[in-house]
């Protein structure tokens, strides 16, 4: 059985980061380790949450697997919550990181051109230098600005636009870059990405459902990421957690009894072993 090893927050209500990789992941078939960065109470969208930091405990864990020789087919990175963990996750991917695994990061930190509550300009920029170590990048269109320090574009780029932030964010160091949440011109809601060794760009889009969801930038990431462990080629990884999510979103736009705070991929499991078994 593959083995990822996710790195990020556990917010106790919200479905985000954990409560969503470790679910997808673990029903993709995939063995799921978890290094979890902090204890929230909620997700930050929230107010008054509570914060416990776990710092303390991420070189501890790692010493640990060292010693017991612990591998991993992909790393998978989300939300973290300061610098400092930032630094610690990347001792992570030289330490665990090789040719034959996969390190993807989602640097889960802004949405419509504003950070999340707590995060400065500056910490974008370290987290562009661990977007540098990753074989895969998945920004959306807010973070991939503040990575590169340039002014939003919005969220209705055009294409010439989000091609020059692609050509940016590679030159960072991934192999592939991909931004997702990007209207495209047919006027689907999809990704965009560039291949850094074919040196081609390559975009899929699903129908765009009128509401804003929190948390699908998790969804997407941990599908792609599951994907991945199932020998999915890297688009069609993509194209498998797109379509995931837009099945997440149109489930909860029309569930009357949908939360607002997160979308419903409980339900739409069965429908992505579906996608991933071909039938
Ligand atoms: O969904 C990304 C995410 C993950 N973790 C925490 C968050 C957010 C987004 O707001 O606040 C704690």
């Amino acid at each position: 059985m593959k083995r990822v090893l996710s790195i990020q927050d556990i917010s106790c209500l919200g479905k985000c980061s954990l409560t969503v990789a470790l679910p997808i992941i673990s029903a993709m078939g995939v063995e799921t380790s978890i290094v979890p960065t902090a204890v929230l109470s909620t997700h930050t969208k929230f107010d008054h949450f509570t914060f416990r930091d776990l710092t303390n405990d991420m070189e501890g864990i790692k010493n640990h697997w060292v010693s017991e020789g612990f591998k991993f087919d992909a790393i998978y990175t989300g939300y973290l919550g300061s610098k400092e963990q930032v630094d610690i996750v990347s001792e992570y991917f030289s330490t665990f990181g090789n040719s034959h695994n996969y390190i993807v990061v989602d640097p889960a930190m802004a949405d419509n051109g504003k950070m999340y509550t707590g995060f400065t300009k500056d910490f974008a920029i370290t987290m562009s230098r661990l977007c540098s170590k990753a074989d895969i990048i998945l920004p959306n269109i807010s973070e991939a600005c503040f990575m590169l320090n340039r002014d939003y574009v919005g969220e209705d780029a055009p294409l010439p636009v989000i091609k020059e932030l692609l050509t940016d964010l590679i030159n960072l160091g991934s192999k592939y870059a991909v931004i997702t949440g990007v209207k495209l011109p047919d006027g689907k809601l999809g990704f965009i990405g560039y291949d850094s060794s074919s040196q081609e760009f390559f975009m899929y889009g699903t129908d765009e459902v009128p509401i804003k969801s929190h948390g699908t930038g998790d969804v997407f990431a941990s599908t792609f990421t599951g994907a991945l462990m199932n020998d999915f080629s890297v688009f069609d990884s993509l194209k498998i957690a797109a379509d995931f999510t837009c099945l997440c979103i149109q489930d909860t736009y029309t569930d009357p009894d949908a939360v607002d705070y997160a979308v419903n991929f409980e339900t739409q499991i069965p429908n992505l072993l579906k996608m991933i078994n071909n039938v």
